[in-house]
């Protein structure tokens, strides 16, 4: 059998094991999800962190960096093992490209901490962000203390994906003409840290005022210690009672490395907020009840739809297609009917 999943090899972070289990459990098969079940209370220790941005800001690039940072910490630190997940379909973490000319990447590849995984596809999972979520699992459950969630700062799944994350890292570069639509797309307010990357091109200057002052409109919409687990950052003037995160706006230069460090202690020093404000409990307890209500809708579709006669169905599509009945109506009748006798 090929798809059998040894779950003692995916628990000690075994590569072959790991990649086929996330392969089953990306597909739904019967295997992936009883390893996804068998594997769930061992989850809840990864410190999960998006990569979010627009096309070509250097995300790939930073996050092989941040990766290099959490393998390679300040003397005195523990080497953190490091999960990465590409959403990006153009990711150089993708396919063979990760052994590219990329002195970084090649870096990464080699280590044994490190694990990448591109999510270009789908799966039967309903969605990338159930598919990353499904994978950022079996990482955590085989002892992946960080996982680096790299995507692209555009759509749902983005958005998605996000919520995740308990730390979003929002990455800019000068002069794409996109400073203006990210602030529109609202990508500053996930941002927990902002990094303005390419600082070694011209405009950063310029830039980095757009930011700072988009991140003040942004501070001044937030409102305080919403549900979301996003807090507000505070304004100059504030007490320092009322003082939440504030959104640290970091430059760097992501091909040579600079700044890199600077990112890497914001994301500790935002791990820490996260913990001494109880926050991540509830970040996590906000995500897990979302989990169950997805697997319930989908459970109790699937249930229905195992029940459910064909031949009534497509009836009550006709009288559906002819104005008859509304869906909403017709919905409420399909699940009166009563189970088909086969
Ligand atoms: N000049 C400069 N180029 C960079 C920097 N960071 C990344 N790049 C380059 O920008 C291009 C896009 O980088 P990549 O990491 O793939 O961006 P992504 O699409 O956001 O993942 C690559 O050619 C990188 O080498 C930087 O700080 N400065
Ligand atoms: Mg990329």
């Amino acid at each position: 059998m090929t798809n059998v999943i040894d779950l003692d090899a995916v628990r000690a972070g075994d590569r072959i094991a790991l990649a086929r289990c996330i392969s089953q459990v990306e597909d739904q098969t019967q295997a992936g999800r009883q390893a996804l079940s068998a594997l769930f209370p061992f989850t809840g220790q990864a410190h999960l962190i998006g990569i979010t941005g627009s096309p070509g800001t250097g995300k790939s690039t930073l996050t092989a960096q941040l990766a290099r940072e959490f393998r390679q910490p300040p003397a005195g630190d523990i080497p953190q093992r490091v999960g990465i997940l590409a959403i990006d379909p153009t990711s150089p973490f993708s396919g063979g490209a990760v052994l590219g000319d990329r002195v970084r990447m090649r870096d990464l590849a080699g280590d044994e901490g490190v694990f990448i995984r591109s999510m270009a596809s789908r799966g039967a999972l309903g969605g990338l962000s159930a598919a990353t979520a499904a994978a950022a699992s079996v990482l955590d459950a085989a002892g992946f203390g960080i996982i680096l969630i790299e995507t692209v700062g555009a759509g749902q799944d983005d958005v998605e994906i996000v919520r995740l994350a308990h730390t979003t890292i929002v990455v800019e570069a000068p002069d794409m003409g996109d400073d203006v639509q990210a602030i529109k797309a609202g990508i500053l307010e996930i941002a927990d840290i902002l990094v303005l990357n390419k600082a070694d091109l011209p405009g950063v200057a310029r830039a980095e005022r757009a930011l700072r002052s988009a991140l003040e409109l942004a501070d001044s919409n937030r409102p305080f210690n919403q549900g979301g687990g996003h807090h507000r950052a505070p304004l100059e003037h504030e007490p320092v009672f009322k003082t939440g995160w504030r959104v640290p706006l970091i430059k760097s230069i992501a091909t040579s490395g600079q700044g890199t460090s600077e990112i890497h202690r914001a994301v500790l020093a935002h791990h820490q907020f996260l913990m001494d404000q109880k926050k991540w409990d509830a970040k996590n307890a906000e995500r897990l009840t979302s989990e169950l209500e997805r697997s319930l809708r989908e459970e109790l579709y699937r249930t229905w739809q195992r029940t459910v006669d064909p031949h009534t169905y497509r009836q009550m599509l006709k009288q559906i297609l002819a104005r008859r009945v509304s869906p909403q109506q017709a919905a409420i009748d399909l699940l009166k009917q009563p189970k088909s006798s086969k």
